[in-house]
């Protein structure tokens, strides 16, 4: 569907090749030169999470997208994980190649991949060893969504924020990019949401979040699928997060849509029922166990 959005900054990670068993680099790897390792300078670290079924088209102009050396220069060291849906293309291949943590899921759908990388990341520590100073952003892998704003998530989440949506709907969407039945379709929810959580939301279905550490860990994650998004924002706000949003520009999709809209259209407006009206049902853990049979390789 689409182009990527605005590119101020493009750095081409190390072109690693050969997946070697072993843990992530926020355990197993040096810390990059440069100014995050000088002294006091190393603030954090963001974790870059990319959900990918399929993206071949796509994944390795989102990686090589993600402003590296910017975030370097702020003072975080950065970590990518592609959360693979067990694609049959090249996509594992591609990020592997530039130098990504490739973690495989178990089972199907965004929600289950989601919940699964959480818990696997959740159980270790950053590189700081400081929790609050550990920040996730996650994006879809379809060349939709800017890497090149994932500055303004870290920014947001300094500034006291706990969970971070981008807004399209406050920021710009490239023309295509989305049908006038999904974004009717997202008003609706996104007002739903609102109303139903008493916390003003523009872009609930929105693909790009940032995370606090400590406020991931108090999530009591249920989604399967493409409703990840709305339990993301129940859970926020029952957990009385501070949510906030930051504007972003959205482009046209590269590759297949793995999303059927109006059936998930249903599918986002029951979690947003189910967590406010079943909330006693809804598991009061972050994540689901970790599981051995989940796949996770570092470049
Ligand atoms: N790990 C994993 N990722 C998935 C799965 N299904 C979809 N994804 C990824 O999740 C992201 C969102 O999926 P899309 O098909 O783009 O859905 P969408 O963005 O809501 O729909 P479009 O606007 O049509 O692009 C993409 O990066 C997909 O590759 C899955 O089962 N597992
Ligand atoms: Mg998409």
């Amino acid at each position: 569907m689409n182009g990527p959005g605005s590119r101020t900054e493009r750095t081409v990670m190390a072109g690693a090749t050969g997946a070697i068993e072993g843990p992530p680099p926020s355990e197993a790897a040096p810390l990059p030169e440069g100014p995050s390792r000088q002294g006091d300078r190393l603030r954090g670290q963001v974790v870059v999470l990319l959900p990918a079924l399929n993206e071949e088209g796509a994944i390795g102009d989102v990686i090589d997208r993600i402003p590296r050396e910017g975030l370097r220069s702020l003072g975080y060291d950065v970590a990518v994980w592609v959360v693979d849906g067990q694609s049959t293309d090249a996509t594992m291949d591609i990020a592997r190649g530039r130098g990504a943590t490739t973690f495989t899921q178990t089972g199907a759908g965004k929600g289950n991949a989601m919940r699964q990388a959480f818990t696997r990341l959740l159980s270790r520590p950053g590189t700081t060893g400081r929790p609050e100073n550990r920040f996730f952003v996650m994006l879809d892998a379809d060349g939709t969504y800017p890497p090149e704003e994932i500055p303004h998530f870290v920014e947001a989440l300094e500034a006291g924020g706990d969970v971070i949506l981008g807004s399209r709907l406050r920021g710009s969407i490239a023309d295509g990019a989305i049908s006038g039945l999904n974004l009717a379709g997202n008003r609706l929810l996104s007002a739903l949401a609102s109303l139903l959580f008493r916390v003003p939301v523009t872009d609930v279905c929105t693909g790009m979040w940032g995370f606090r550490e400590d406020a991931l860990r108090r999530f009591g994650l249920v989604a399967k699928g493409f409703d990840l998004e709305a339990d993301l924002f129940a859970s926020a706000c029952q957990r009385r997060a501070r949510v906030r949003e930051v504007p972003i520009s959205y482009g046209c999709r590269v590759g297949e849509a793995k999303l059927v809209p109006l059936r998930t259209g249903v599918v986002i407006a029951w979690r947003l029922l189910a967590r406010r009206f079943r909330r006693s049902r809804t598991d009061p853990r972050p994540t689901l166990p970790a599981s051995k049979a989940m796949r996770e390789e570092t470049s």
